[in-house]
């Protein structure tokens, strides 16, 4: 069969995934999102559905005013023993921890700690033991996959953090992950950043300690060396082997948004490619070490048709799993009803680090038409195109000085500028926004008309401009000094072509 990649498409980045019995389960980190960290489900690895999220309590996660692309970072998830445990960490207060769940579908554990700096931390179970990694520089900057043992039961380090491979020489070492096969030890990590130089590579050893001796060849995937092609940035992995036990990745990677310009504004997704070992026990990966955008293989039967949601409504949604609040919502402020949400503004605008009245779904493709209607009473409500605090695209209703006007509003960094304004006769109106790889188009559709109010590009909204390590969110906002009812949000589409 052929399948497409990203397998999951928006902003879903560093991937990690288990299996259990014939059923694969895969987490995302999320940042300053909540809820935190996404699980999907799937049968063949090439259609994923989200069920749910490991952190749905304030309990869990502190969120309280951390930056944009703080917080929640690469998450790993990993079973044992009637248990599926996900460790992560919270990037702004600089703490490792796991929680865990005996029910996927249900809640999970308050956290864990783990006294053991670092970012991307991962577990591996042998026996009674559980090895914890993370990456890090020590005091003297020196970076390396440090490891220690844990008690699963409390997270307690039980032995002294050791360095056990220092990588293949490329910069940011991340994303450490120990797999025992056939009798070796493999540590797979990620090198290059998180950019254009982004790779995978390993070691093998015969102790989970080491020492390891590099694959020859590394990096075992990347596609640096992919000038012009659309799929980019692909690192930050996690091996899984199928019923039939072939090896496969689920990696992150970003499409670009067109051949000659490299910005990506929907954020790193995931993405499938092909792992062979050979008779060594070395292995390969992708084509030729890089992953492209569809691939053929013979390992999935013919039978599994990829598909794809390309219509998002209300209905069709459900508010816990698809959409995403910024921080820690108030809920007093959002009524969420099977075909309506009403949000009720704050004084909080888009532009603050903090939790304005914001209800978000991801941009998963290119080319999409968004429209909702939105019926205001107070301040000003609508659709953003959120990247981070400074980088967002608003197209809103909101209160004049006499009646109603919509806005175009464009936040690039220090330029924030209302481009356009068009008076209402009431309070209400259809907005429309028509996506492309290099354009957003603003419309306000009121009594059949429909009128253009601006086009920007797609571009200043991308990581390239505003850094980070999120993408873009479709999001249904409220502000105002002084809200004392609801703004309605009804009929919303996002369709995508
Ligand atoms: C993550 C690191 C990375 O922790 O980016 O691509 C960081 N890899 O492994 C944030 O996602």
């Amino acid at each position: 069969m052929k399948y497409n990649n990203p397998v999951v498409k928006g902003f879903y980045p560093d991937p990690s995934v288990c299996k259990v019995e014939d059923t694969y389960y895969l987490v995302c980190s999320s940042f300053q999102y909540f809820p935190g960290v996404p699980i999907f489900e799937s049968k063949d690895l090439i259609n994923w559905k989200q069920i749910g999220h490991c952190l749905t309590r304030k309990s869990q996660v502190q969120l309280e005013n951390i930056n944009s692309s703080g917080g929640v970072f690469a998450p790993t998830i990993r079973y044992n023993n009637g248990r599926f445990y996900m460790t992560t960490t919270n990037n702004t207060t600089n703490q490792n921890f796991f929680v865990w769940t005996e029910d996927i579908y249900g809640e999970w554990s308050e956290p864990m700690y783990v006294d053991q700096g670092g970012i991307d931390p991962s577990l591996y179970f042998e026996e009674d033991k559980t090895y914890f990694m993370s990456t890090m520089g020590d005091d003297k900057g020196v970076n390396g996959i440090y490891q220690c043992e844990i008690e699963i039961e409390s997270g307690r380090r039980l032995t002294e953090s050791k360095v056990i491979w220092q990588g293949s020489g490329g910069r940011y070492l991340e994303s450490p992950h120990l797999y025992k096969i056939n009798g070796s030890y493999y540590l797979m990590v990620a090198e290059g950043g998180t950019e254009y130089g982004h790779m995978v590579t390993y070691a093998r050893s015969n102790s989970p300690y080491g020492p390891f001796e590099p694959y020859a060849n590394n990096p075992v995937l990347t596609n640096r060396n992919l000038g012009g092609y659309e799929i980019q940035g692909v690192g930050h992995g996690d091996l899984i082997q199928d019923n039939s036990g072939n090896w496969w990745m689920l990696h992150l990677g970003f499409r670009q948004i067109d051949k000659w310009a490299m910005f990506h504004h929907l954020g790193r997704e995931v993405f499938l490619t092909e792992v062979t070992f050979d008779e060594d026990g070395w292995f390969t990966a992708g084509h030729n070490g890089t992953t492209l955008n569809t691939v053929d293989t013979d390992r999935i039967s013919d039978q599994v048709i990829q598909k794809e949601k390309k219509f998002y409504t209300f209905e069709n949604t459900e508010w816990d799993k698809d959409w995403c609040y910024l921080r820690h919502p108030n809920s007093d402020n959002y009524i969420l009803k099977e075909d309506s949400v009403k949000l009720k503004g704050t004084e909080v605008t888009l532009d603050k680090t903090a939790s304005p009245t914001f209800i978000g779904i991801r941009q998963m493709d290119f080319n999409a038409v968004i429209s909702c209607d939105v019926s205001v009473t107070d301040g000003e409500a609508g659709i953003t195109l959120y990247m981070d605090e400074n980088h967002h695209y608003d197209l809103a209703i909101r209160k004049a000085n006499s009646g109603f006007e919509v806005i175009e509003r464009l936040n690039i960094g220090d330029v924030k500028s209302i481009e356009n304004i068009i008076a209402l006769e009431n309070s209400k109106a259809s907005l429309v926004i028509d996506a492309n790889n290099n354009y957003y188009s603003f419309y306000i559709k009121a009594e059949d008309k429909e009128i253009l109010l601006g086009t920007a590009q797609t571009r200043y909204l991308s990581t390239e401009v505003a850094c980070g390590f999120t993408g873009v969110i479709i999001g249904l906002y409220a502000y105002g000094e002084s809200y004392t009812s609801y703004s309605q949000f009804t009929n919303f589409k996002c369709e995508y072509k």
